[in-house]
């Protein structure tokens, strides 16, 4: 293929090219330095769709959960991308030809746009080039991203926080507990969708599950009820918001519609209550302080043969502390410019 310059690329992207929107994502999955100018430009012309992170463990439903509730979106006549995050397989889904039978439904609509990635690069890439991801979607005009993450570590839960709205997807037949809380992402759900409630049953996982969020209200932990935080200013309005449970069938329609209100009832709430704007905020700095990181690994392992190689050297002789060499490889690098 030949090479599209960055600017032509970012242009065709703001049209809504599907193809430039494919070729920009993979840049921005593969990190490659040509990207930084084009991903750079795209954010600027990002921030107006809504981000819902849907996540959940393997098997709970989450895929075709995502590929009904993007048929729903349809129907409103907004346009859905969708990027699935499953390190299981390098395509999402676990089985390819399962993930694209699901997708039929939707599969050649020009309005829906599905980008599968793999896992994670070297050293926390996954958030950072998923978000990215994100940005060029965003950019190209889709409503609404949605994330699909599969929920069982740190990594999915960091871009399940870069959503505006997370859905935690619990199943019944996946383990007596409810799973949110084995893999610790409860506390992040804005929703609940418990998935399969065609299966007999369902009725005892969402039972637990609410019996479980009504305790938490009432040890006082305040699942899903957050403060408005601007930072720098005293919270004005207060986001009341109580994560509702949805009982959905993909397979039955069941749910899906009541799913999508309760998304697009939260959207509206976080927006009205000033909510939206903190919370992209705390995107923003989580999002600043991964760059600074990754800038920081990069420039750490171009000089692992060299300076950082006699500070080691250093350290293991006692004559300096790990934190003191840390200050002064930080002085002689400069970090934020190029090698
Ligand atoms: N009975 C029933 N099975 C479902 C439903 N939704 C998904 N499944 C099945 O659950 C399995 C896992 O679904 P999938 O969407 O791939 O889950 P994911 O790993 O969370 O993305 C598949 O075999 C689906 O056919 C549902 O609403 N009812
Ligand atoms: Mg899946």
């Amino acid at each position: 293929m030949s090479y599209v310059p960055s600017a032509e690329l970012v242009a065709r992207v703001l049209e809504g090219n599907l193809r430039a929107i494919a070729r920009l994502a993979t840049r921005a999955e593969s990190g490659v330095d040509e990207a930084r100018m084009a991903l750079d430009d795209v954010f600027r012309h990002a921030g107006r769709a809504h981000i819902v992170g849907i996540t959940g463990v393997p098997g709970s439903g989450k895929s075709t959960l995502v590929t009904a509730l993007t048929a729903a979106i349809r129907r409103t006549g907004r346009k859905v991308a969708i990027v699935a995050i499953d390190p299981s397989s390098p395509f999402s889904g676990g089985s390819i030809l399962g993930d694209r039978i699901r997708m039929g439904e939707v599969a050649g609509d020009p309005g829906v746009f599905v980008r599968s990635m793999a896992t994670r690069g070297a050293l926390g890439g996954l958030a950072r080039g998923a978000l990215e991801v994100v940005d060029v979607l965003d950019a190209a005009g889709f409503d609404v991203v949605v994330i699909e993450t599969v929920g069982v570590g740190q990594d999915e839960v960091d871009v399940a926080r870069a959503a505006h709205t997370t859905v935690v997807v619990s199943a019944p037949g996946l383990g007596d507990d409810i799973q949110a809380i084995k893999a610790g992402i409860l506390e992040i759900a804005d929703i609940h969708a418990v998935s399969k409630c065609d299966r007999p049953d369902a009725n005892r996982t969402i039972a637990d599950l609410k019996n479980m969020l009504a305790m938490a209200v009432g040890a006082g932990t305040r699942y899903g009820v957050r403060l408005t935080s601007k930072p720098g200013a005293a919270p004005d309005r207060e986001l009341e918001w109580r994560p509702p449970v949805i009982a959905t069938s993909s397979q039955r329609g069941d749910g899906v519609d009541e799913l999508l209100t309760a998304i697009d009832r939260h959207y509206a709430a976080l927006r009205d209550s000033g909510e939206l704007d903190a919370r992209r905020a705390r995107i923003a700095e989580r999002r600043m302080l991964a760059a600074a990181e990754d800038i920081l690994r990069t420039r750490f392992a171009q000089h692992r043969d060299g300076r950082v190689a006699e500070l080691l050297g250093a350290i293991c002789e006692r004559q300096v502390s790990p934190h003191a060499a840390a200050t002064r490889l930080l002085d002689e690098l400069n970090v934020g410019g190029h090698a």
